[in-house]
């Protein structure tokens, strides 16, 4: 690899040179089925599992038969048949998502566990902790591995940590741990095995802090300058693979001419299979395959669909033309809260589901912080209504680690403001896996949002639009009870990550018509509330009653109104229907203007519907400062304030 490295013909390298025993070992002491999560150094995963050397060769060249099509390099890349989770750059988030593959198991009950690597600079992040704690509290079978080889980067060990050793940290979590000679191949492979038959009788987890050295800088542009050479002296002679071969030669199990045959026989191997990863022909690119990519196709199972309110709505972007509001034969029931539908949507989903799992802050006896999932622990059981920790990177990560194992799972966030704190795992691992290595994150979180309640600006913000900006998340934003409950079953029946947007405000001030049975809201169609002449507000959550009450207040004033419910993927359709029907824009938002979904729209409607506009877009959203406690500060932050003079500024164009 190294020579390969300096003729340029493979991408960026991590060296595990010196560090071979610890992958090699742990791959080898698991079963074949059992999940890994691998990071930078561990090339020894992979072909402990017999990964074809050819396709790795791909893969590091950024080859399209590679395994990540020539969408990632080195080793951030995982193969599902081969149980090997790939890492994201980021250090740290593996950690947890062995913690939800780990629960899988237990929740099937079976004899398995999940093994995830760390370096010793990667437990500095807080996902270290949260992981670790977590698998703890919840009696996971997983086995933490660190690989101690004394430095992050540049950094030494003695400005990253303050304990004696890392394996110390255990007892703080409650949980077992030891600490082995890493370069010892059978020390490491005798441990795991041991560790492992311990992880599934007691049903738990175990810290192993493996000391090793790593004999190449940190990838081979940064040099070892900042490694005393004495180190490297003494590291030379505890070579894994030299002492092994030693401990084999004086054993009698190998004498030195099979060694040099096998490493002939090795050597060959390799040349033929390099061959071959060479031959891969250069990439296609094909714009629609890589857009296709970023979200697995569901497959359609669906319940009673209902499709876009638009009686005019134009054929959907893949083409077919949607059927319209159909007459629904549909139970209904009037005067549902907005807070009862969501509730019944999950309620109705867990029992369709039973691979459903939920998982959030106080969500279990004490049924969340809204109720919604009040009762739930009663008919579903504590293993499917999880209270969690406090951590919600751990628990976003756990969502995908049982998404691995094929589980549903829905994480309620208990604010939406909180998913600052779980950003990481959403944008950079739900949001691009699929894309990354073709595996879905079957996850729904739900996000408490927004304003109107007094609460402040850590308990009421509009975040919706950081997540619409990352592709790879659905989005959807329900104004209606009828709504809120049909777009959470589609969420949840959507094998792609889905941020589901529900306002606290709308709790309990909305009510309206909801059928009882199980049915889905389609996800990416608006719904069109009213039609009107002279001006379309094109709006969301909120927005849709701030619209409506202002429609209502100014019968002189013929308002169209259209409800987006999902905001990614947007319905241009509609959202063209709505420009031709008036000619005159007006977005809402209680979002904060600058960088909001409005300015986004806008720019679609300009670069695609400028000929059927009569007045420039006029876009209506909250202040740009973070929104306030004080209730008169709030209302006077809130878009809902400025709407009438937005309107008037349009209608006199
Ligand atoms: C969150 C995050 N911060 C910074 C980096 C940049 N980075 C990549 S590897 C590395 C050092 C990692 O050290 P350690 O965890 O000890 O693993 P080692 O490389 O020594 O195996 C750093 C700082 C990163 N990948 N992720």
């Amino acid at each position: 690899m190294l020579v390969l490295l300096r003729q340029g013909r493979i991408s960026k390298w991590f060296s595990g040179i010196g560090q071979e025993a610890i992958s090699v070992g742990a791959t080898l002491a698991l079963g074949q089925d059992e999940w890994i999560m691998p990071l930078h150094r561990n090339l020894g995963v992979f072909t402990s599992r017999d990964m074809p050397l050819n396709k790795l060769f791909k893969q590091w060249q950024g080859a399209q038969d590679g395994y990540s099509k020539g969408r990632e390099r080195s080793f951030h890349f995982g193969s599902m048949p081969h149980h090997i989770c790939g890492m994201i750059s980021h250090l740290g988030p593996q950690l947890a998502i062995a913690d939800g593959v780990a629960l899988a198991y237990k929740l099937k009950k079976e004899n398995k566990v999940s093994l995830t690597l760390t370096g010793d600079g990667g437990t500095s992040e807080g996902d270290f902790h949260e992981a670790l704690n977590t698998a703890a509290v919840w009696d996971l079978p997983v086995i933490f591995i660190i690989e101690n080889n004394g430095y992050g980067l540049s950094t030494p060990v003695s400005e990253q940590y303050r304990c004696a050793q890392l394996a110390d940290r255990a007892k703080g979590y409650g949980m077992e741990s030891v600490v082995i000679d890493g370069n010892n191949i059978l020390a490491v492979y005798d441990t795991i095995k041991g560790i492992r038959d311990y992880c599934i009788k007691e049903q738990k987890p175990y810290l192993v802090e493996c000391m090793t050295f790593r004999m190449r800088g940190h990838e081979e542009a940064s040099g070892t300058k900042y490694v005393p050479s004495q180190l490297f002296e003494e590291w030379s002679t505890k070579d894994p693979i030299k002492n092994y071969e030693e401990w084999l030669i004086e054993e009698t199990v190998l004498s030195e001419s099979q060694i040099s045959d096998l490493r002939l026989e090795m050597k060959q191997k390799i040349e033929e299979e390099l061959k071959i990863g060479f031959e891969s022909k250069p990439v296609v690119v094909d714009t629609e395959d890589e857009l296709k990519d970023v979200y697995l196709t569901p497959i359609n199972t669906k319940p009673l669909v209902i499709q876009g309110a638009n009686k005019n709505s134009q054929p959907s972007q893949s083409g077919e033309r949607s059927a319209g509001f159909s007459p629904s034969p549909l139970v209904e029931r009037a005067g549902v809260r907005f807070i009862d539908a969501i509730k019944e949507g999950l309620q109705q989903s867990m029992r369709q589901h039973s691979n459903l799992i939920l998982m959030g802050q106080d969500i279990a006896e004490y049924g969340g912080a809204f109720k919604i999932t009040e009762g739930f622990v009663q008919e579903f059981g504590k293993e499917r209504v999880r209270n969690t920790p406090l951590c919600e990177s751990a628990i976003v990560g756990a969502c995908l680690g049982l998404s691995l194992e094929g589980y549903k799972s829905m994480m309620e966030m208990q604010f939406a403001d909180f998913a600052t704190v779980g950003f990481n795992q959403i944008i950079n691992n739900l949001a691009k896996i699929h894309y990354r290595w073709g595996q879905n994150a079957d996850v729904v979180i739900r996000m408490p949002t927004g304003g109107g309640v007094g609460a402040g600006p850590f308990h009421s913000q509009s975040n919706e639009a950081w997540f619409v900006h990352t592709p790879g998340l659905k989005v959807v934003y329900p104004s209606t009870p009828m709504d809120a409950k049909g777009l959470l079953i589609a969420a949840i029946n959507d094998p792609n990550p889905v941020l589901y947007f529900e306002h606290k405000a709308l709790y309990r001030s909305v009510n309206g018509a909801v059928p009882k049975e199980y049915y889905e809201i389609e996800i990416g169609k608006a719904r069109h509330v009213q039609s009107g002449d002279d001006v379309s507000i094109i709006t969301y959550g909120a927005g849709v009653h701030w619209a409506e009450d202002y429609a209502a207040e100014h019968p002189e004033i013929s308002i169209d109104i259209l409800d987006l419910r999902t905001l990614l993927p947007l319905d241009y359709y509609a959202i063209r229907d709505a420009v031709k029907r008036t000619g005159r824009i007006l977005l809402l938002h209680e979002d904060t203007l600058t960088g909001g979904l409005g300015g986004e729209i806008a720019a679609w409607i300009v670069e695609n519907c400028f000929e059927m506009l009569d007045a420039p877009i006029v876009r209506c959203g909250s202040l740009d400062t973070p929104i306030p406690f004080n209730i008169e500060l709030e209302k006077n932050f809130m878009a809902r304030n400025r709407l009438d003079e937005a309107i008037r500024k349009l209608l006199s164009y």
